[in-house]
């Protein structure tokens, strides 16, 4: 009896085995046949034509560019009211207006406009309004010379306020304009100097004229002077030393490379005085003793990327009475633009 009991049983589970097995195979043999090849994946036309459309890099903007000094303002900027300021809004603006290095003299002309005036269109219009009061300077940039001579631009300022950039800046734009132009390697201090602007001369298609270093600087202007005429060349754009061994006075051969440079057959129409904005005050005590040497015409404030204290632009053209012409706004070949108040002033406040 057991024995039948046994063989019944495993002859169950072999065919509910069974079963099981065949269920699955079917259910398998189903799936295969439901589940369809995926298609092949369109492939990289899109991706192509992406890539071939994709924009260029936008420029930054001025405001972006003066970030640091535009940020100093936003205090202004909130402030909200329209017609007479509180004692705690003139506060502020008088905060904000030396702590951009406006200086002194312009931050009490503007709060004494503020008390009488009060501010019809809000603070900032009146702020910027006052501003653009102070930068009423003419501005052109001489870059022809008389008597078929060849034009000369001059940059001095102390060492590493940006001179060496500003020219090779400079050089590019003359040449896109369509001026022929040779670099004079005015600062023999050290041949790095030269390197450097021979590194400018050869990426914007400039010639250059240098010598040896400590070689005597007036020479190098001269010999410039004479490659430009021999050649027919439109400009000299001449660099100098922004130091000197102390045996040497700077502002005495600062004096001399400008004799020559404005000896047949060249003509210096422009001297620009290179100062760096990150130095705020300070460049205006630099700027005072090279003014005496050299016959300045123009100022270039360099770095105004980097500082918060943008105002020293017209903290130097109150106190020195001489226009910025240009500002650099970085190290790039494109990073010097024609300085213009409006868009400065919009900058820092437009809102
Ligand atoms: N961020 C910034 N850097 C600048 C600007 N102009 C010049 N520089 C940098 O300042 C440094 C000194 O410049 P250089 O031309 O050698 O000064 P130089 O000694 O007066 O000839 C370099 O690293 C330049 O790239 C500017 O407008 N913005
Ligand atoms: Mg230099």
């Amino acid at each position: 009896m057991i024995i039948v009991i046994v063989i019944v049983v495993v002859v169950a589970v072999l065919v509910a085995g069974l079963g099981v097995v065949v269920a699955r195979r079917r259910r398998r043999r189903r799936g295969r046949v439901a589940i369809p090849a995926p298609a092949r994946a369109a492939m990289p036309t899109v991706l192509v034509t992406e890539l071939a459309e994709r924009p260029s890099l936008e420029v930054p903007s001025l405001a972006q560019r003066l970030g640091s000094s535009r940020r100093v303002f936003d205090r202004v900027r909130s402030l909200s009211s329209v017609g007479a300021l509180s004692t705690e809004q003139l506060e502020v603006v008088e905060e904000v207006l030396l702590r951009s290095d406006v200086g002194v003299a312009t931050t009490t002309m503007i709060l004494d406009n503020l008390r009488v005036n009060g501010a019809p269109d809000g603070v900032a219009s009146a702020v910027r309004a006052s501003l653009l009061d102070s930068l009423t300077a003419e501005r052109t940039v001489t870059a022809t010379a008389q008597n078929g001579r060849v034009a000369v631009w001059l940059f001095v300022g102390v060492n590493g306020v940006g001179k060496t950039t500003t020219i090779g800046k400079l050089a590019k734009r003359q040449i896109d304009e369509g001026r022929s132009v040779v670099l004079a390697a005015g600062d023999t201090f050290r041949a790095a100097a030269a390197d450097q602007l021979e590194q400018w001369a050869t990426r914007t298609g400039a010639d250059i004229v240098r010598s040896a270093e400590g070689a005597d600087p007036g020479s190098v202007v001269h010999d410039a002077l004479g490659r430009a005429a021999a050649r027919g060349s439109d400009m000299v754009l001449a660099d100098t030393a922004g130091r000197r061994s102390n045996s040497t006075n700077l502002l005495d051969e600062l004096s001399k490379v400008r004799r020559v440079a404005d000896r047949e057959p060249g003509q210096v129409v422009e001297t620009f005085m290179v100062l760096d904005a990150t130095t705020g005050q300070n460049a205006l005590s630099q700027a005072r003793e090279f003014l005496a040497a050299a016959d300045v015409t123009g100022i270039v404030l360099t770095k105004l990327d980097g500082t918060a204290r943008g105002g020293i632009v017209v903290a130097i053209e109150r106190d020195l009475g001489i226009p910025v012409k240009f500002v650099g706004i970085g190290e790039g070949v494109e990073d010097l633009i024609a300085f213009d108040p409006e868009a400065f002033v919009d900058s820092l406040l437009d809102t």
